[in-house]
């Protein structure tokens, strides 16, 4: 098998180690790049005014905290990038489908396909000439009716990207269970599905403690496998003030990313000028993938001893005791278990010197405020809840939550993934008031958990599930298992894809599938009481209002509610309690339905619209509350000290990395060139130790064949990937999601979270 965007992507790989600081002149040039190829000119000035600003729209990419205060452009380039892609000026008429059938379509890469520009009419699927065909907005709404009438409620899937508005995902969760099932996975179960499962246990929230404000007062931050530079550049402003504060960042990731090295920000004129970077990370720790339960346990022996040696002398202790005896529950456990941990294993499974992690110790023992900021480099392992709950510990030992400037601080992915959850789509019952619902709609919600992801794929692979609505992504590109899921996929009995852009998602097809095409967020959404306004959650619980800016793409285009809503009126038996066209007239009806499903955190909804910087929910934690059942916060053990699969004692297994190039955004591909870290021209590279690559004996710049280590008499294998020498630890191994999706078995997932394990695959690796 191979990977089949490769056939028109004959580029070779041209890498050269990357010196210049994140954003500065390279990013300017990247933005300017990006305007003329969406040929996006006219719309690019708005930019300035309107991105992440109050009264205009906020920005499609990542969920990073948008400031009161905000910069003169409030843009980073991967920001500006997204929105071009999305205001581009190029189209995906029905005309394009009538000059490509779909088996055509197939051979091309994830590239090609968005860069046909937005989508403009709905389309249903035609078997018989093998392309899509133009049909109505009724037809299509009545066909997907009359099917999902027909099914057992248990057989269908709602699944969400994490893109659409608190008002959208209200409404499609609504969708979901007055049709009958909790089957509501969303990206988040991809993604950070494994903090909401830690946390709640640690500290009895599901989401971060810490708010913008909190890097004005901190004095350390820690971070683990994110990366920052390409997936939030704008949290580079807040770290770039933290460090003319001289406070130190102590940053622990397999590979050297640039964002955590040095920064200019483009936004500033002096910087630009003199090209003066700031030095983000002051300690830069290669930790093994999979080390830093291992490097977590090594910091907390250290403080345990230093804090032994201050009793002893009568000194100021390192643990925070009054903290730890007031607060939390499950210390001396803890304690027992860090005492117990050997050193050796500890450097072996963290890949770093004592020397290292002592170091990363001091710099926390120093500090009174703490930020932990975390990515997917945690969440997606074996024990990616383990890795969390090794964080909060580590927190915890000094009192790090529940006090300005310090907390735990998960940096979200989808711009408004943890506000979809926070509106009940989920498919955990016990985060959704089922019994309000019932209450206000006069129905029984159906009680039974529903299918997350990794579930949903099973129910696909083995027949259970017959039909998929998906509300925005991407989501059989983005899955593990790619291979057996697209085979699969197609023994659906429908699927609905609502989109903005053309996908892989929408050419494996069902035996009935449309694509409906949508507004996105910084377009005009024109209904009966006007111009609408959405809503969404940032990474620090802010919620911000958003209002569109630009002509929608065409004039067929509906938008996300009015699609739900439909979908909704000719799938279900008519309910007078639930207004779908009077909330499609105006949206502020659906603010004011949440407010009412959920008045804590949304009283007064439609009056807290525009508070600069958005109005934070409450989250007990931030006040030492902790809301788990003890009432306390929770040492947790972890469940083993490294956070991967075993490795082989050979060394004949290496873990892969599968991450984000700094031309994407998931799995709409931008371009060929990771500027930051220096490759260009192909996503079909391999990121390899240059020990490993002579162990395993390929010639430099040479091909590589990758099959996954493991023995399920499933063979999983790619080749002609091009290996570069990298900056990276002899054992770990990185590439390029989604292309190496077909590598990662779906059984491999977090264990409690079932995140799949994106950051561990076992592989072996031979010349192609
Ligand atoms: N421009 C852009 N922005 C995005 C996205 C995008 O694709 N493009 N995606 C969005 C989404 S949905 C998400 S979830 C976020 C993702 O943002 P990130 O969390 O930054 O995700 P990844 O790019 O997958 O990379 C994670 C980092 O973890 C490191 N890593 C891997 N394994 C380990 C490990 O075992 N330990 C440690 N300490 N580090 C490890 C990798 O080297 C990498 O730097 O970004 C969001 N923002
Ligand atoms: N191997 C590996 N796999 C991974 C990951 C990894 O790190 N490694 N990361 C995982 C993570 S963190 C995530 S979040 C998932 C992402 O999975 P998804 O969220 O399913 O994928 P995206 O690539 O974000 O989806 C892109 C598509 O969304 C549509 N779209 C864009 N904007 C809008 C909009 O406003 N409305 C609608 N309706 N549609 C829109 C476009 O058609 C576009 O093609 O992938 C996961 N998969
Ligand atoms: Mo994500």
């Amino acid at each position: 098998m191979t990977e089949q965007g490769e056939k028109r992507v004959e580029n070779k790989v041209r890498y050269k180690h990357y010196t210049m600081p994140t954003g500065g002149w390279g990013s300017l040039k990247s933005v300017a790049m990006d305007i003329i190829q969406q040929r996006a000119l006219k719309t690019a000035p708005g930019l300035l005014k309107d991105h992440n600003k109050v009264g205009g729209y906020m920005c499609t990419s990542c969920a990073w905290a948008k400031p009161g205060k905000p910069h003169l452009g409030e843009f980073c380039e991967n920001g500006a990038k997204a929105t071009f892609w999305d205001i581009t000026s190029k189209r995906t008429t029905p005309d394009f489908f009538s000059r490509h059938t779909v088996r055509e379509l197939l051979e091309w890469p994830d590239y090609d396909l968005e860069n046909q520009g937005r989508l403009t009419h709905p389309m249903r699927y035609d078997a018989a000439s093998d392309k899509y065909v133009a049909t109505t907005w009724e037809q299509a709404f009545a066909d997907i009716g009359q099917h999902l009438k027909s099914y057992d409620p248990a057989s269908v899937v709602f699944y969400a990207s994490g893109r659409a508005s608190l008002e959208t995902s209200y409404m499609y969760q609504l969708l979901a269970r007055l049709y009958g099932n909790n089957n509501l996975p969303d990206s988040s179960n991809m993604c950070h599905e494994t903090t909401s499962v830690a946390l709640p246990e640690s500290i009895g929230t599901p989401v971060g403690t810490v708010l913008l404000e909190d890097y004005d007062h901190t004095d350390c931050i820690l971070s683990f496998g994110q990366n920052v530079g390409t997936n939030a550049p704008r949290l580079l402003h807040s770290l770039q003030e933290v460090r003319q504060r001289d406070v130190p960042v102590v940053v622990f990731n397999p590979l050297k990313e640039r964002g955590w090295q040095e920064f200019v920000n483009p936004q500033s004129p002096g910087q630009m000028l003199t090209n003066k970077a700031t030095q983000i990370a002051t300690q830069y720790h290669q930790v093994s993938a999979g080390g830093d339960i291992a490097v977590m346990m090594g910091m907390a022996k250290l403080l345990l001893t230093w804090d032994d040696e201050a009793k002893t002398a009568g000194a100021k202790r390192v643990l925070d005791v009054d903290f730890i005896a007031q607060h939390t529950h499950g210390f001396d456990i803890f304690e027992a278990a860090v005492r117990a941990a050997d050193w050796a294993e500890i450097l072996e499974i963290s890949g770093l010197s004592y020397a290292a992690i002592e170091a990363a110790a001091k710099t926390y023992a120093k500090a009174n405020a703490v930020i932990a900021i975390y990515g997917m480099g945690l969440t997606q392992h074996r024990y990616g809840v383990s890795n969390v709950q090794m964080l909060i510990n580590l927190l915890l030992m000094r009192g790090n939550i529940g006090k300005p400037g310090a907390g735990i601080c998960p940096v979200r992915g989808h711009s408004n993934v943890q506000g979809q959850r926070t509106v009940g789509i989920s498919e955990k019952t016990k985060l959704v008031p089922l019994d309000k619902l019932a209450e206000l709609y006069g129905f029984e919600p159906p009680r039974e958990d529903g299918l997350n992801t990794v579930e949903a794929c099973e129910g696909i692979v083995n027949g259970t599930v017959k039909a998929f609505i998906s509300l925005g992504g991407n989501f059989v590109r983005a899955i593990p298992e790619r291979d057996l899921m697209e085979l699969k996929w197609r023994d659906l009995d429908l699927s609905v894809q609502i989109a903005t852009k053309l996908n892989r998602s929408h050419l494996i097809t069902a035996r009935t599938t449309y694509i409906l095409p949508t507004l996105v967020r910084s377009e005009i959404d024109q209904q009966l009481s006007g111009p609408q306004i959405v809503t969404m959650e940032d990474s620090t619980t802010c919620i911000h209002a958003s209002r569109g800016k630009y002509r929608p793409a065409h004039d067929m285009l509906l938008s996300e509610p009015k699609i739900v809503a439909e979908i909704a009126k000719h799938a279900l038996a008519p309910n007078p309690k639930v207004p779908w066209d009077d909330w499609v007239g105006d949206y502020a009806l659906v603010r004011d339905a949440i407010a009412a499903t959920y008045p804590e955190p949304f009283h007064d909804f439609n009056g807290r619209l525009d508070i600069p910087g958005g109005f934070p929910r409450p989250v007990a934690a931030r006040h030492r509350q902790w809301e788990t059942e003890m009432q306390k916060a929770n040492f947790k053990l972890p469940k083993s000290l490294c956070s991967s699969f075993a490795a082989s004692e050979d060394r004949a297994i290496l873990r892969l990395i599968t991450l984000r190039s700094n031309d994407q955004f998931n799995t709409t591909v931008y371009g060929y060139d990771d500027r930051l870290r220096g490759i260009h021209k192909s996503r079909m590279v391999l990121m390899m130790n240059a020990d490993d690559r002579i162990r395993f004996g390929i010639n430099k710049n040479g091909l590589a064949r990758i099959t996954t280590a493991v023995d399920d008499g499933v063979v999983r294998t790619m080749t002609n990937f091009e290996v570069i020498d990298y900056d990276i630890p002899s054992g770990s191994c990185a590439a390029y999601y989604p292309e190496c999706n077909a590598l990662i078995p779906l059984w491999q997932y977090a264990e409690e979270s079932k995140t799949p394990a994106a950051k561990s695959v076992p592989v072996r690796i031979e010349p192609a």
